[in-house]
């Protein structure tokens, strides 16, 4: 089942892909998202910055959903489970596409 969560981060991440798919290959366009993510430069990205950055792209942060799809976002990246999404796990190295 699909829930309401999961379908606007898939909504959300087609469209940034999307914006810049035409010229670039997708683990380029992932590394942008990252780096936009990534507020503070240290290739690491936290809870924190995921709800910061879903805001600015227009969830409301007083949704009572929005935790919920920052944790579903975080939880579909966040391989190792240590609460923090690197660099590696997000944008799929070149052998794995
Ligand atoms: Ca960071
Ligand atoms: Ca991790």
């Amino acid at each position: 089942m699909i829930t309401r969560s999961s379908f606007l981060i898939a909504v959300i991440l087609c469209t940034l892909i999307t914006l810049s798919i035409c010229e670039e290959d997708e683990a380029t366009s992932l590394a942008k998202v990252f780096d936009e993510m990534d507020t503070n430069g240290n290739k690491k990205v936290t809870f924190k910055e995921v709800s910061a950055f879903l805001s600015s792209k227009g969830l409301n942060q007083d949704d009572q959903d929005f935790k919920r799809t920052v944790q579903t976002f975080m939880d579909s990246y966040d391989k190792n489970k240590d609460k923090i999404i690197t660099y590696d796990e997000f944008v799929p190295k070149h052998d794995e596409l």
